[in-house]
């Protein structure tokens, strides 16, 4: 299973240009087996320096970082709850992701035109959450009707799980919506999540904003109040799409020059992958260096279950080492020697950058 990201927002605020910059890399499909291609999907890979040193290290034949999916979702408008330009289309394609990364124009080019005829980032970020929130209210209010028609035969314990659910949506969830507001802000308890997991709002996901500036705004320090307590990563697409142009030393060279440490590609796929609280963990050997995505709390055998799922049937330990303490110790014979590898069983909980040996019963 991989992890996806919708790219949401108004149209002509950016969002392809990053899209195709984003996956302009090609990529050797066949390591990806789950993955697949449609026009307005890319797979991405996560970019990640310790596979480098890791590689050299084991001397592997090759690096196979690990990928995130992005999905270029056409933008939406005002009105597209109800169905305007292909918004249930839109609506239903972001149902599918896992986090949602929320494009703000806030460039000023004279020539592309903004649909509202201005650019007014605070605006633009309260038509899409609207629609986001209202076609979660209508997809609530179908499903209050739906309990309600069901509530009449049922009795017992079915009964009394369908009124928790019915009262939670009536009193708290429905006038948040009504209002606009997002259900992530919402602070919900464990229990009430558990009750709404089967909905997949759209205002529950995940959300990074992306501000799309001019380039000679890109490192300034721009403030809009709207997004003081949001996760937000400021690019420019159109320098973006201008970089991938360049070899990667010539990158280097140009985020040198103007004293940015990321690009914003990689800014945006970083943050991304935190906001899924998700973690990578590491092999490594003459065959291949490689990067393995599960979400933070994953214990050693579901890890193992990425590799193959016979790694995870017949799981009996894992060696691990952090990747830091394998370069320090030069080989993992002399780490081996030096006792830095250590035997851990299947309650193990993963760490971000252990390097792993699965032992399994074939
Ligand atoms: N000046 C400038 N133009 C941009 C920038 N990002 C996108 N554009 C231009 O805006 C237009 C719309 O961009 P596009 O990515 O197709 O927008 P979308 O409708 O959100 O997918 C294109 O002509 C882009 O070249 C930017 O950061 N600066
Ligand atoms: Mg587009």
């Amino acid at each position: 299973m991989s992890f996806s990201i919708g790219i949401v927002g108004l149209p002509n605020v950016g969002k392809s240009t990053l899209f195709k910059a984003l996956t302009k890399n090609p990529i050797d499909i066949a390591n990806y087996p789950f993955c697949t291609i449609e026009p307005n999907k890319g797979i991405v890979e996560v970019p990640d320096f310790r596979l480098d040193k890791l590689a050299e290290l084991s001397k592997s034949a090759k690096i196979i970082p690990t990928v995130i999916d992005f999905m270029d979702i056409a933008g939406l408008v005002k009105g597209a709850h109800k169905g305007e330009g292909l918004g249930n289309k839109f609506l239903s394609n972001i149902r599918e992701v896992d986090a949602i990364c929320h494009v703000v124009r806030n460039f000023h080019s004279g020539d592309i035109v903004h649909v509202d005829g201005k650019v007014n980032p605070e605006s633009d970020i309260e038509v899409i959450n609207i629609e986001l929130a209202f076609a979660d209210l209508e997809m609530v209010n179908r499903h209050i009707d739906k309990l309600k028609s069901k509530l009449k035969g049922s009795t017992g314990k079915e009964e009394k799980d369908m009124k928790k659910v019915l009262e939670l949506l009536e009193s708290k969830i429905k006038p948040e919506l009504e209002e606009g507001n997002q259900l992530r802000k919402l602070g919900l308890e464990d229990d009430e999540k558990e009750l709404l997991a089967h909905l997949q709002f759209l205002t529950d996901k995940p959300m990074i904003y992306v501000l799309n500036l001019d380039e000679e705004t890109v490192n300034s320090d721009i403030d809009i109040p709207e997004l003081k307590d949001e996760i937000v990563v400021k690019v420019c697409a159109k320098l973006e799409s201008d970089l991938i142009e360049l070899s990667d030393e010539e990158v280097k060279e140009f985020l040198a020059e103007s004293g940015i440490k990321m690009t914003g590609l990689e800014q945006i796929i970083l943050t991304s992958y935190k906001t899924l609280n998700l973690i990578s963990f590491l092999t490594t050997g003459p065959e291949e260096t490689r990067a393995w995505t599960i979400q933070v709390d994953t214990k050693a055998p579901q890890a193992a279950g990425k590799i193959h799922g016979d790694f995870e049937k017949g799981f009996i330990a894992v060696d691990i080492i952090n990747w830091e303490k394998l370069l320090e110790a030069g080989s993992e014979v002399a780490a081996r020697e030096k006792g830095w590898i250590r035997t851990e069983g299947k309650n193990y909980v993963m760490q971000d950058g252990d390097v792993c040996h699965f032992k399994f019963n074939k």
